[in-house]
């Protein structure tokens, strides 16, 4: 249709919010704003990070220090942006942020329903060779706001009520899902609108692609050696998979999301917990990736029904197509 050429009807990720809503009756926009907010974050980020080779180079507003400092500088920038936008919604309750040791109860006068555990700038050693990085967030609601307690965060991945991310890469992208399956809104910069790009990501069952640091092979554990070979390897006649690893996590998982295949950061002989963080890392992208129709396994169990004693407790992680991680979990139940 020549007619569409030229789109009229913008989903925006606001009205797409808003539509959301409608499927709760009782609602009263509550969630609306906290996405809001959220939002003005990641349009913080991802200016910010399109200047940050700038920065370096010549110096922007204030940052005389050339000595790669700008780097740390962006994560605690995007770390206050986060907080304080959150803060100021009026509708969360208690914080976790990768950037910060301690959990963040937040005033009375401002409180509202919502508890956010989020990672405001994942992959921050990429920063400087421009590769993509991202923010990662999920959402929980408290159970009581005039009792709050670190509880109301050391929730299984299943009561979360949404999860995202944003990805600074080549364009801006932000992946949501409120429990009613996955969307992805592309940032258009002429705009400062995020619009509905990729409606109902759905995962593809089988992927050709395995994504993990191979340089930890020698402290893998027997599952995890076995499944990496059989993905070079396959018995079964198919073709080898191929190997895609960015060493962000954001990036490799949304890679992961729109082609199929799996990501792993398992448990090894040094991490015995892995890397990645149930709380910021783990849960939301495992939310993702079953709301998009694929797996998360933790090695033990499903990665959603962990309970987290701890805010920055890690975890050991393989996600992405059904079929792909129904391998890796038979690899661990023939181990035990
Ligand atoms: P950085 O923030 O230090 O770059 O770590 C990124 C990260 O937490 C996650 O985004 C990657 O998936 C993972 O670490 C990569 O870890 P390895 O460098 O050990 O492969």
């Amino acid at each position: 249709h020549a007619a569409e050429a030229q789109r009229t009807d913008l989903m925006t990720i606001t009205r797409h919010a808003l539509n959301e809503q409608g499927r709760h009756p009782e609602s009263r926009g509550d969630f609306t704003i906290l996405l809001s907010h959220i939002v003005l974050g990641c349009k913080f980020v991802a200016s910010a990070v399109n200047k940050a080779g700038l920065a370096k180079l010549i110096g922007l507003a204030g940052e005389t220090n050339i000595q790669g400092e700008e780097q740390k500088k962006l994560d605690v920038l995007s770390n206050e942006v986060f907080v304080k936008a959150l803060v100021s919604s009026g509708r969360t309750c208690v914080l976790v942020s990768e950037e910060n040791e301690e959990a963040i109860f937040v005033d009375a006068q401002l409180r509202g329903k919502y508890c956010v555990c989020f990672d405001p700038l994942d992959g921050s050693s990429n920063i400087d060779c421009g590769v993509s990085i991202g923010t990662i967030f999920g959402i929980y609601m408290i159970k009581d706001k005039d009792n709050a307690t670190l509880e109301d965060v050391l929730q299984p991945g299943t009561n979360m009520i949404a999860a995202g991310y944003c990805m600074y890469g080549s364009s801006c992208t932000l992946v949501l899902s409120t429990g009613n399956g996955v969307n992805g809104f592309t940032l258009d910069p002429s705009l400062g609108e995020f619009i509905l790009t990729h409606p109902n990501i759905k995962i593809p069952n089988k992927g050709k692609i395995y994504s993990v640091n191979e340089g930890n092979a020698r402290n893998w554990d027997v599952p995890t050696a076995k499944f990496v070979e059989k993905c070079k390897f396959p018995q079964d006649g198919s073709s080898p998979k191929s190997l895609r690893y960015i060493g962000s996590m954001v990036a490799d998982v949304h890679r992961t999301l729109l082609y199929g295949g799996i990501f792993l950061y398992p448990a090894d002989k040094k991490s015995p917990n892995g890397k990645l963080r149930v709380l910021y890392e783990v849960f939301p992208m495992s939310f993702l990736m079953e709301q998009a129709g694929g797996q998360s396994f933790t090695g033990k169990q499903r990665a959603l029904e962990l309970a987290p004693t701890e805010i920055h407790q890690r975890s050991p992680i393989f996600l992405g197509s059904y079929d792909d991680v129904e391998e890796i979990k038979s690899l661990y139940a023939s181990e035990s």
